[in-house]
């Protein structure tokens, strides 16, 4: 394709300041959250922050540019799961707020830290409902969805206002805190050395909760009392970096464990111990459940359905108010992961375990015949002409699990459920989806938030109708040139492309997209390396090419259209399906 290179203009951003003493409230923003630790802002200017995002570049705050504020969020929620540091979201006022909010208020759901700072506008207008430009009273809709809102008027609160909002976003259960900052606070003027003089460092702004002993006693004695156990290992397990007491709190036991969707890798999921081929069994038998930063929610049928009625639960969480809040639970531990975790381990060192040998056994015999048949499902797809979702990951399967320390991002339905089942992950953090609330439209951000924040490579196995959710955030992958492949799964719609519409007025079907789209041809307009595959082996190849070149990539996967099945794996959750109605 020939492309004309336009060459930019000389340097736009504003000069100097003409009176070094004085400082304007942006200046004094940036430098408290450099202050504080933030490295690295991701968002989308305009009137009124656009100056302040030059000052944090500045300031050497990376500023991640994005097409779309909800990607721009999604990215700085990543940022915040990652890294266990708050992700930073910069917006406008009024659209460019909400759209942004919509991610801020899905990381307080999943319990990411992040910080979105939002100009607004002057408060006066905006009181007496008068007009102003962008007018929205922007805290009052926050407050409420997120985990902490805040509005700082005056340049001398901003200091504060950022420790605060840093505060709110890691301590205790971590989550989505909005600072608003109005147009005249950012643009108030203040003698720097006054200035300099505000800025400090919080101390202890992620303070440790030790679990009372009687909490961990009565844990440890439930524990050991177990013939058929589980350790069931959740993000908010993956979150706490606490990765090697959770690998001693199975190794030392020798209990099998579950790993949720996001904390797969915490431990290998190939680990002899691992019982994620017999969640049936585990859920209908286990007598007792340790649950470890996991919340009993829809996810694990909110602790009834196929779970043992008379098996009883440990839970480990820093959130007291979760507790029993879908079933009694016999054995809460409240502290953060790492307290916790130290309490139980030297707990256990002076009980004795009860658990019946023959659980594992049974658990591994059936693990062999449930892989074997998984398997068998996935070979037995491997020459499907055209290709199909198993088809395709029979391919995308070795070598994503050759590549162990590429972050795997993915969305979709049964793009999601099929790839995390089908893939193995053997590090922890290394896989990001659209988690609690089961969101379309994570897929870019996430992408761009995991590449920036870890510096490591990443793939995104995306359903096309989950790409379209923020594909235009593909070109800020290309213009940061980070080392992700975007691999899209072209069914031709939602579930899949072969839905009727039953009017036969020549629309097309409520899930039907574009069977024949090239999204390769999206990926070209930004500079990509882009790739159109039909077939398993040139899917592999450009796979294998694509990581290893760590550079933007985007593969146009084309699958049958009749390839998925409504709702991917979760269908009973229709309201038909749940009243078991036919038509
Ligand atoms: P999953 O979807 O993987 O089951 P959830 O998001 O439902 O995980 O649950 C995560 C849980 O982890 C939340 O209840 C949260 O309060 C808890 N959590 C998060 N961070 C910590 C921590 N540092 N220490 C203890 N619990 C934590
Ligand atoms: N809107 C939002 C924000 N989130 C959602 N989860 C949905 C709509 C509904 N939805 C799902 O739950 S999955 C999905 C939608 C639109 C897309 C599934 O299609 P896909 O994947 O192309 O991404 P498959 O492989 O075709 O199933
Ligand atoms: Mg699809």
């Amino acid at each position: 394709m020939a492309t004309a290179t336009i060459k930019a203009p000389a340097a736009t951003q504003p000069a100097a300041p003409k009176y070094p003493e004085q400082v304007t409230g942006m200046y004094i923003l940036a430098r408290a959250l450099k202050n504080i630790g933030i490295d690295t802002m991701y968002g989308l200017v305009g009137i009124p922050v656009t100056e302040f995002a030059y000052i944090a570049q500045e300031q050497n705050i990376r500023f991640v540019g994005f097409r779309h504020e909800q990607q721009a969020g999604m990215a700085a929620a990543t940022h915040g799961f990652l890294t266990k540091k708050p992700g930073v979201l910069l917006t406008v006022s009024s659209l460019g707020f909400m759209n942004g909010l919509t991610a801020t208020v899905n990381a307080t759901v999943n319990c990411y830290p992040m910080i979105q700072i939002s100009g607004s506008s002057e408060r006066a207008p905006i009181d007496l409902d008068q007009g102003a430009y962008e007018g929205l009273d922007q805290l009052s809709v926050a407050k409420g969805l997120v985990k902490a809102a805040y509005r700082v008027n005056r340049p001398e609160d901003i200091p504060l206002a950022v420790a605060r909002a840093y505060r709110a976003a890691v301590s205790g259960r971590p989550g989505g805190v909005y600072l608003d900052v109005t147009t005249p606070c950012l643009g108030a003027v203040m003698n720097r050395a006054d200035a300099e003089k505000l800025l400090f460092t919080p101390v202890d702004p992620e303070p440790k909760h030790i679990p009372s002993p009687e909490s961990v006693d009565r844990a440890v004695k439930l524990l050991a009392s177990a013939k058929k156990p589980v350790i069931l290992l959740g993000k908010g397990a993956a979150y706490a970096q606490v990765d090697e007491k959770i690998r001693k709190l199975v190794e030392s036991t020798g209990i099998p464990f579950l790993q949720m969707s996001m904390a797969k890798g915490l431990m290998p999921d190939k680990h002899p111990l691992s019982a994620m081929s017999c969640r049936s069994t585990v859920m209908s038998q286990a007598d007792v459940v340790m649950l470890v930063g996991a919340r009993l929610n829809w996810l694990l049928s909110r602790g009834h359905g196929k779970w043992n009625p008379d098996g009883r639960f440990i839970q480990l969480d820093i959130e007291p108010e979760e507790i029993d809040c879908n079933r009694p639970i016999a054995a809460p531990v409240i502290g953060d992961m790492d307290s916790s975790l130290s309490a139980i381990l030297s707990g256990l060192e002076s009980v004795k375990l009860s658990m019946d040998p023959a659980w594992i056994k049974a658990l591994q015999d059936e693990t062999k015949v449930k892989n074997a048949r998984f398997m068998a499902r996935m070979t037995g797809n491997a020459n499907a002409s055209p290709m199909n979702h198993w088809c395709a990951l029979n391919v995308i399967k070795p070598i994503l699990e050759a590549n162990p320390d590429v972050i795997l991002v993915n969305e979709g339905a049964n793009t999601l459920d099929d790839t995390r089942d089908a893939v193995d992950m053997t590090l922890p953090r290394h896989r990001v989806d659209c988690a609690t609330w089961a969101i379309m439209g994570m897929g870019m951000g996430s992408v761009v938030g995991a590449a920036v924040a870890t510096g490591k490579s990443v793939v995104a196995v995306e359903g096309d109708s989950a790409f379209g959710f923020s594909g235009m955030d593909f070109s800020t992958v290309c213009r940061f040139n980070l080392p992700c492949t975007v691999v899209i799964f072209n069914n031709g719609g939602i579930y899949n492309g072969v839905g009727v519409n039953m009017s036969g007025n020549g629309d097309p079907a409520p899930t039907t997209l574009d069977v024949n789209a090239r999204y390769d041809k999206l990926g070209e307009a930004f500079g990509a390396k882009t790739y159109y595959v039909t077939t398993p082996d040139e899917l592999k190849s450009a796979l294998t090419e694509a990581i290893a070149s760590k550079k933007p990539a985007l593969i146009d996967v084309q699958l049958a259209a009749d390839s998925g099945k409504e709702s991917g794996h979760i269908g009973y959750l229709n309201p038909a399906s749940l009243q078991n109605v036919i038509v």
